[in-house]
């Protein structure tokens, strides 16, 4: 609230008038990791950091965006051929008013100021958030109607297609779907979901590793290219499979052989971890804390070993976490190669859990952690200011 409040106030400083506010979250993956572009299963929470828009209407065809974090103003004529992307910021705004566009959105023009309290590159989807609360905003400024659903898939369009990450559609779709004190168990196939309570005895506590290595990005396309492989490979023998999520951990046994060693390793953990995720699900709603942290603790394995995402902080963080007294488990959250870790702990242990796994943390690598505790949030939404 406060974020939007400052936002509400520099809005008018600089472009006058009285704006709308509008807010998205970002989100933690409590379970179901690299799982979403292989049409599988993800557990997310929105989380309460955000990305805020503050936006009012103008009188041309132009859309003006002021960014506050990076002290930046950026234009977009609404008539014009679309700009270039240039490995910017306004890459995904600029991504998203363009799908609009080309979707047949008639948009109008406006001037727009975005702020947040989301860590950059801490993995916990910043950029989803931003592109979510550019088109949220936009739709309900200029009395277009889009689903929640609709917006979450042309959001991961523009960043497929523009920014050129072939994420999946997790992000935007917790963004967009959130649900307050749930995780959300999403079928990324049919894109239906299912909250699942998260129980008040346990604390869900981020904790950033302050890394965030620069290979994210391609290696995530590479990772996306090798479950494809193994979808080529494999669907010969196994007719009718379309992605991984066709694929079950026992018919990967019988007839992985076909495949090289590390497309082995990549198809086993998307058809381990899908398995994981429903039961990780169900424990979330049968109250089995102690099953679930098992769970997420065989995922980060998992993408340590087989799926070679996770990184020296990221295990050093886990391995720390999952030996403390009154966790129930502890993994690696978002894409990897850095950004934050997750764990779940006892309600009442989170406190010290908090203090000595920074102090550990610190001690171990010499970096400070930002630790926090993560309170499950709802979608996008507009944000009334007094
Ligand atoms: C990133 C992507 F954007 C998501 O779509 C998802 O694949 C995630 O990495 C890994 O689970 O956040």
């Amino acid at each position: 609230m406060n974020c939007a409040i400052d936002l509400q106030s520099r809005f008018v400083e600089r472009f006058g008038g009285a704006p709308r506010l509008f807010r998205a979250p970002g989100r933690v993956n409590l379970i179901g990791e690299h799982t979403d572009y292989n049409d599988g299963f993800v557990l997310p929470a929105a989380i309460d950091l955000a990305t805020y828009a503050a936006v009012a209407p103008c009188d041309d065809r132009r859309f003006v965006v002021h960014s506050l974090a990076y002290n930046e103003t950026v234009e977009f004529d609404l008539d014009a051929p679309p700009p270039a992307p240039r490995r910017h910021w306004s890459d995904y705004v600029f991504g998203v008013v363009l799908n609009l566009q080309r979707e047949g959105f008639a948009l109008c023009g406006a001037d727009m100021m975005l702020a947040g309290d989301l860590p950059m590159g801490a993995g916990l989807s910043a950029s989803a958030a931003l592109e979510v609360v550019v088109g949220y905003a936009l739709c309900d400024l200029c009395g277009v109607s889009i689903e929640r659903k609709a917006l979450a898939l042309l959001c991961q369009r523009a960043e497929n297609e523009f920014v050129g990450m072939r994420c999946g559609v997790m992000d935007q779709l917790i963004s967009c779907c959130g649900v307050a004190d749930h995780a959300l168990l999403i079928d990324c196939r049919s894109l239906e979901t299912r909250p699942a309570p998260l129980d008040p005895k346990a604390q869900l506590v981020i904790c950033n590793t302050m890394v965030s290595h620069e290979l994210a990005s391609s290696e995530y396309n590479k990772r996306r290219a090798e479950c494809e492989r193994a979808v080529e490979l494999l669907s010969p023998m196994l007719k009718g499979v379309r992605a991984l999520r066709d694929v079950s951990p026992e018919q990967l046994a019988l007839h992985g052989a076909v495949l090289p060693d590390v497309i082995l390793r990549r198809a086993r953990h998307v058809v381990t971890e899908n398995a994981r995720t429903l039961a990780a699900a169900q424990a979330l709603e049968d109250g089995d804390l102690p099953s679930f942290g098992r769970l997420m603790n065989a995922s980060h394995a998992s993408l340590r070993d087989d799926y070679e995402v996770s990184c020296a902080e990221a295990d050093v963080m886990v391995d720390l976490a999952q030996k403390r007294e009154g966790v129930f488990g502890a993994r690696m959250t978002g894409g990897g190669f850095g950004g934050s870790t997750l764990a779940l702990v006892e309600a009442g242990a989170a406190e010290h859990f908090m203090t000595r796994i920074g102090e550990a943390y610190r001690k171990a690598t010499g970096l400070t952690p930002q630790i926090f505790r993560a309170t499950p949030s709802a979608g996008v939404q507009r944000v009334m200011v007094p």
